[in-house]
């Protein structure tokens, strides 16, 4: 990334440095973090970016084999990563830390049909405070599509960076709507499908990004795809790149076919490939944001269009309100010093930025144990359970458990949330 122009957008104001140094107290824990370092984002909303390009993810029930199908799964999964990983710093300069989301918070979305892709759905529960873990459930019910995760992190610190090892898995399962009982295929297909790990950089600079490292694996129908990631410096000698192997699963018939490049733009099929094409994924072209729609009660007898208490965008909207005014006045006097041109008020600025990012780091870091020593006096409180409203959890996966082991992914067994199938009637709400 570019630190200095994240710099530029949403910097540290005087007003920012007196609001810090008078709330501080001694306690790291109490120190409230300025808005330059805050999203107004939930974490509840993430999973959207698994349908940023809707026409990608249906495209996986049109694939006419199971080769064709692994190379479709991987194909709409790579191009989700640009979103899922380097959006905030296209849009708020730099990767902010989210609104932690309330337990049985809720985030209801669609993608409308276009050009008969079908409409996609998107349901999201947090089921869990302490640790913080997302359930979602994404659904194209016209092609038989449909992803169901969850996700927690596991965060530590390393070289100068946070390193977040996300928990938790996706499944998606592709419905044969063709399949008749002579066809011989099965009537679904599943799909294992486990998250890269991230390393927080630009710490030092003030200026947080994301880079993906280690290995994550799509594995199911038949093929397994490892991908593999890198930053600047290793394979390719830039920033996000990866380097995809599809092969077919022990036993399985098929080609194998390997994909470099950079998931945040392009690649190109290095082995195999399909009928001459070289072009793997392209991601330079516009993504679709999900449409919010209002799922507070549907069924439950609250009016249709009006949002739950406890549907995100209702939920945080005072909140979030506060951070964009927040950012909207640095953002405009971040101009003002730009034409007054003070070159010592900005480095000063500049270190106080650094510094506040380094604080509101060891911040961080001082939370997550509290969270645990919190998350113990939860478990000793029992007796108060809160009602999931969509989810179930489970112990174990069997569908992980059976997919993990051809691609010898560990650990072998992961909990995970069994969706109840209970999509509220959702109605439109308006982007305003
Ligand atoms: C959530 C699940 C999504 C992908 C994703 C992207 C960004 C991650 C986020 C997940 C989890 C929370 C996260 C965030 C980036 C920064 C933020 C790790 C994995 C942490 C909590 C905030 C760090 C604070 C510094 C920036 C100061 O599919």
């Amino acid at each position: 990334m570019n630190p200095s122009t994240a710099a530029t957008v949403g910097g540290v104001t005087n007003h920012d440095i007196i609001t810090i140094i008078a709330s501080f107290s001694g306690d790291l824990s109490s120190m409230t973090a300025p808005p330059f370092i805050l999203s107004p984002v939930s974490l509840t909303e993430f999973p959207a970016y698994w349908c940023e390009r809707p026409e990608l993810f249906a495209a996986i029930a049109d694939a006419k084999s199971d080769e064709d199908r692994a190379l479709a799964v991987l194909k709409w999964f790579i191009s989700t990563l640009k979103g899922q990983y380097t959006s905030r710093n296209d849009t708020m300069g730099s990767e902010k830390k989210p609104l932690n989301p309330v337990l049985g918070e809720l985030f209801y979305g669609m993608w409308p049909d276009k050009g008969g892709r079908g409409q996609t759905d998107l349901l999201v529960e947090q089921v869990s405070h302490h640790p913080p873990i997302t359930a979602y459930v994404i659904e194209n019910k016209a092609k038989g599509l449909k992803l169901v995760g969850h996700n927690a992190q596991k965060t530590s610190f390393s070289g100068g960076s946070i390193i977040v090892k996300q928990i938790g898995h996706a499944i998606l399962t592709v419905k044969n709507l063709s399949a008749s009982s002579a066809s011989g295929s099965p009537p679904v297909t599943e799909y294992l499908i486990t998250l890269p790990r991230l390393r927080i950089d630009g710490l030092w600079y003030g200026s947080p990004y994301i880079e993906l490292c280690e290995t994550s694996y799509i594995v199911g129908g038949g093929f397994v795809s490892t991908v593999e990631y890198k930053g600047k410096g290793y394979f390719s000698g830039k920033s996000h790149s990866f380097k995809a192997t599809v092969s077919p699963a022990p036993g399985a018939p098929g080609r194998e076919h390997v994909i470099e490049g950079l998931w945040h733009t392009t690649s190109k099929f290095v082995k195999g490939g399909v009928s001459g094409k070289g072009d793997f994924h392209d991601v330079n072209g516009p993504k679709e944001e999900v449409t919010v729609v209002a799922g507070g009660g549907g069924g439950d007898g609250v009016p249709e269009g009006e949002m739950g208490e406890f549907e995100t965008r209702k939920l945080w909207k005072l909140v979030a309100k506060g951070i964009r005014e927040g950012d909207f006045e640095s953002a405009s006097r971040e101009k003002g010093r730009i034409e007054v041109g003070l070159v010592v008020c900005c480095f000063i600025r500049e270190l106080t930025r650094i510094a506040v990012v380094v604080v509101m780091v060891l911040q961080f870091f001082w939370n997550m144990q509290n969270e645990q020593r919190q998350r113990r006096r939860d478990e000793v409180a029992a007796g108060t359970s809160w009602a999931l409203k969509h989810f179930t959890p489970i112990a174990s996966d069997p569908i992980y458990e059976r997919l993990s082991v051809l691609a010898k992914i560990q650990p072998p067994t992961e909990d995970a949330y069994v969706f109840l199938d209970n999509w509220p009637k959702t109605s439109p709400v308006s982007s305003a």
